[in-house]
């Protein structure tokens, strides 16, 4: 064996024996760098005679190409060994329960949001969503409620400043405006819930100035009241999950639903505790009606071919109700001892196979 060959040989076994890269850079040094042992052959072709220079040149040129592709290959071998490496320590295994300590919980008007969607989903609804800043047509207008009508005052509307044409963005006062934008873009048969927030310059024991609705509305060619009280029982009955429930229909007035009426529920109060379902005492819990042929036409459906029924009820009051929560304010301050008291585990998924609430 030539010392060349021998030279190649020995090198290219430090090359492999190279456990990490600091290693690997080391019989770099000592070979290819400035210092190295074939660096050091290579000045010495200079010495040499023209024709030795002719034999020897091209061999170590091969001899240098040769540790240099044996170095890379060796740097990319090291990288895959370090990235497997990090992937086994790193594994996180999803399927693995949380922790004991976990101390987070769901918030009741989650909870509550969740029940609603789940019954209402059980009797063909899906859910629609929309912005939250809205145009004074979506919010008002389209439902109805034209300027000066005096709902208007009712509603508390937090405004924006004027844009250049005089017009102001709201804070939507209600979901309704939802509705209102599916009505635009979806053909009847249409079934939806618009759950979420909703804004009104308000702020006292029962009223906070955020505070969460959810609305439905169903339009159909032959839709009439009899779906509403129907879907609305069944709703309440699965919601306070009893097999009866007493309701009452009463009168009521909204721009946007002709006729309209307000819903109770009986109930009796046992220990300060509320009952519901049976009793002598009554507690609101729902509007609704039959969609204003107005409301139908401005939403650019014919009032001729279509009509249906819509309702609308506070999330956060049928989440004191359900749960005897006392004050509607401690829902928004984020005091852990009560949500720690009042807030569900997060395996308490509301399904209605296994019961909304366990
Ligand atoms: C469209 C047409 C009709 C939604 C309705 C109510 C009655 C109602 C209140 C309950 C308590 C609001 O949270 S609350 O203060 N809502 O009484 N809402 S009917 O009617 C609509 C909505 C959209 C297009």
């Amino acid at each position: 064996m030539s010392d060349l060959q021998a030279l190649e040989t020995e090198i290219t076994a430090a090359i492999e024996a190279a456990g990490d890269m600091a290693a690997l850079e080391a019989v770099r040094v000592a070979s290819l760098g400035k210092k190295g042992s074939v660096s050091a052959l290579m000045k010495s072709l200079g010495g040499m005679s023209p024709d030795e220079r002719k034999e020897m040149g091209p061999k170590l040129n091969g001899l240098k190409q040769t540790i240099g592709e044996a170095i890379a290959a060796r740097t990319q071998g090291l990288r895959n060994a370090e990235l497997e490496a990090r992937l086994a320590e790193e594994k996180i295994d999803v399927t693995l329960p949380i922790r004991p300590e976990s101390q987070g919980t769901i918030h009741p008007v989650s909870q509550v949001w969740d029940e609603v969607v789940q019954i209402f989903a059980d009797l063909g609804f899906s859910v629609a969503e929309g912005p939250h800043i809205e145009t004074d047509f979506y919010n008002f207008e389209a439902l109805n409620i034209p300027p000066e009508h005096p709902a208007r005052q009712e509603h508390d509307t937090f405004y924006f400043n004027p844009r250049d044409d005089g017009s102001r963005m709201v804070l939507r006062t209600h979901t309704s405006p939802v509705q209102i934008r599916t009505m635009e873009t979806e053909e009847p048969p249409i079934r939806i819930i618009a759950p979420g927030r909703t804004y009104r310059c308000d702020s006292d024991q029962t009223h906070t100035p955020m505070f969460h609705q959810v609305e439905g509305l169903v339009i159909d060619e032959t839709t009439h009241l009899g779906h509403l009280k129907w879907c609305l029982e069944e709703f309440c009955k699965a919601f306070f999950e009893v097999d009866e429930v007493k309701m009452r229909f009463r009168a009521s007035h909204f721009p946007f639903t002709e006729p309209s009426m307000e819903i109770d529920i009986g109930c009796s109060w046992e220990g300060g505790q509320v009952k519901i379902g049976t009793g002598d005492d009554w507690l609101e819990i729902l509007g609704s009606g039959m969609v204003h042929p107005k409301v139908i036409s401005a939403s650019g459906l014919d009032p001729e071919k279509y009509q249906g029924f819509a309702f609308g009820m506070g999330i956060d009051r049928i989440a004191m109700l359900k749960y005897g929560i006392p004050d509607l304010r401690a829902f928004f301050e984020a005091d852990l001892r009560w949500l720690r008291h009042y807030g569900f585990s997060a395996f308490d998924v509301p399904e209605l196979a296994g019961g909304l609430s366990r």
